[in-house]
């Protein structure tokens, strides 16, 4: 029990650090629910964590964070034994939901709660925001003390992502790796990859192999060529499963697809000749930045036996329920016929099709969800499910503020600050949530990529977590200043958005 504390400043009176009350932790995405209390739970140097259900996962990721923060652990399979008590029970589904969890820290220790795997991480990550920001880098030697809660906790969308842009510039698979532990860590679910577009092509087909041959070594000027192997692509996705994310797959389709006309001309009408402006032969790579000049041959039926057999492929390689077809921005008198032939080769794999909001303009299967972009399509298909990447809140790939080099502004002329991140408020009941967006024309490095990401990200896992209700930009940057020392400990290249103090 807590003792003495000295008044007076004595040396030899040293408090025992159950008296240190630590300061309300600033976690973000902010619970639904959590109370602070006026006491501390001092973490003990030999620990047991205990757990039930199928919890193992996670009693590992809390050893691997004790072990970090420089405590000893044991970790038993059975259910009321020690310090740290892990529970994973459906039936809590009712209470928490599929994502959610209960954590509580008293004198006991610390006990965490929750229908799924998934809620039990999440659990874990509100905890590791309770820990110093060291245990992200050099690690710690002990000594960490917590201040007692009740928290239950649910996310809002269920739909909580980012998007990166690996075709104009490419990112390889240890950045992309990178890139998902920083998502878990604002307990992010969905991790959409732009696999190709006119400037490249970034994911090995079999059947194909000139896709990446040929479409795998361009990129836009001075960007980065290259493309994940299905191995890589496969290694990425366990990782990301792993830390409750899936992988979206996007082949942008009718348009948007030189790199494939490249790779096989036989998929454009008249060689190259239809193309404005003209990319004659020989084949020349394209690493410009206009868009919405190229398309597939949509009067020749070959293409679809392309389409199945890269879905084919992607299908097979890919755990998750969805492909993203892409869709945007094509003027054709057949792109109706277009999306809805490959929206059914989709389905016939067993997935669910994703579009740029574009192909809802066509009449499409009612379970096709649309991504929107700049919310401006009148969708034919009523009560289509929505996810939204606004360009005035999500477009990261353009300027954190007024002015910054290097950035897309055609969506928002100064740029789109954290705050307008934030704000996004948009909400109906087909809404399954926001996803954060990054082009990557100008995003040519792995500093630049983390740039335009962080931290507008964390604002956009904030607004896909926490009700619209209990969301406050200046609460919010208050919480974010303080997890400065976090991000650079996790060696995060982000933008000192201004108004945030950094510490
Ligand atoms: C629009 S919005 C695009 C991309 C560009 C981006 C640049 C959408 C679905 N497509 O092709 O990279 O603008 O900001």
């Amino acid at each position: 029990a807590a003792t003495l504390t000295s008044c007076g400043g004595s040396e030899t009176l040293k408090a025992p650090q159950t008296t240190a009350i630590p300061e309300i932790p600033a976690i973000i995405p902010l619970p639904a629910q959590v109370s602070w209390e006026e006491r501390a739970y001092a973490i003990p140097v030999e620990n047991n964590i205990c757990y039930s259900g199928e919890a193992q996962e996670a009693a590992q990721w809390i050893e691997t964070l004790l072990s970090k923060a420089g405590f000893s652990v044991s970790a038993n399979a059975s259910a009321n034994c020690g310090n740290w008590r892990i529970e994973q029970d459906s039936s809590l589904n009712a209470t928490l939901g599929e994502e959610g969890y209960q954590l509580k820290i008293s004198e006991e220790g610390v006990m965490l709660k929750a229908a799924s795997k998934a809620g039990l991480f999440y659990g874990i990550q509100t905890l590791r925001q309770m820990f110093p920001a060291q245990i992200e880098s050099e690690g710690l030697k002990g000594g960490v003390v917590l201040r007692h809660t009740s928290i239950e906790d649910k996310p809002e969308f269920g739909w909580r992502g980012t998007m990166v842009d690996v075709a104009r510039s490419f990112f390889d698979l240890e950045y992309l790796k990178r890139h998902v532990d920083r998502m878990a860590l604002y307990k992010m679910n969905r991790l959409h990859l732009h696999l190709s577009d006119d400037q490249g092509w970034r994911i090995e087909i079999k059947g194909w192999p000139k896709l990446t041959e040929i479409g795998g070594k361009s990129s836009v000027r001075r960007g980065r060529s290259g493309y994940l192997t299905q191995e890589e692509y496969k290694e990425l996705q366990d990782y990301a499963l792993e830390r409750n994310i899936t992988i979206i797959p996007e082949i942008d389709m009718p348009g948007h697809i030189y790199a494939a006309l490249l790779s096989y001309p036989e998929l454009n009408c008249d060689e190259y000749s239809n193309l404005t402006p003209k990319r004659a032969i020989p084949p020349a790579i394209f690493e410009d930045y206009n868009v919405g000049w190229s398309k597939f041959c949509l009067e020749n039926p070959e293409i679809y036996k392309f389409v199945a057999d890269v879905v084919e492929e992607m299908a097979e390689i890919t755990k998750g329920p969805w492909l993203h077809i892409g869709g945007d921005e094509i003027e054709d008198p057949r792109y109706e016929e277009f999306v809805i032939k490959a929206d059914s080769i989709v389905q016939s794999y067993g997935k669910t099709t994703i579009g740029w909001e574009e192909v809802t303009k066509a009449e499409v299967s009612s379970n096709l969800i649309s991504q929107q972009w700049h919310g401006k399509v009148e969708s034919v298909v009523k009560d289509i499910k929505v996810i939204h990447s606004l360009c005035s809140g999500l477009y990261l790939d353009h300027a954190n503020e007024p002015g910054q080099e290097n950035t897309n502004n055609w969506c928002k002329k100064d740029g789109v600050s954290l705050e307008n991140t934030y704000n996004f408020d948009n909400y109906n009941p087909n809404v399954l949530g926001v996803e954060a967006a990054v082009w990557s024309e100008y995003v040519l490095t792995d500093e630049m990529m983390d740039n335009r990401f962080w931290p507008r990200a964390i604002a956009a896992a904030e607004v896909g977590w926490t009700k619209g209700s209990h969301r406050n930009y200046d609460d919010f940057a208050e919480r974010l200043g303080k997890q400065g020392d976090r991000l650079r400990a996790l060696d995060i290249n982000f933008y000192r958005s201004p108004g945030v103090n950094w510490g």
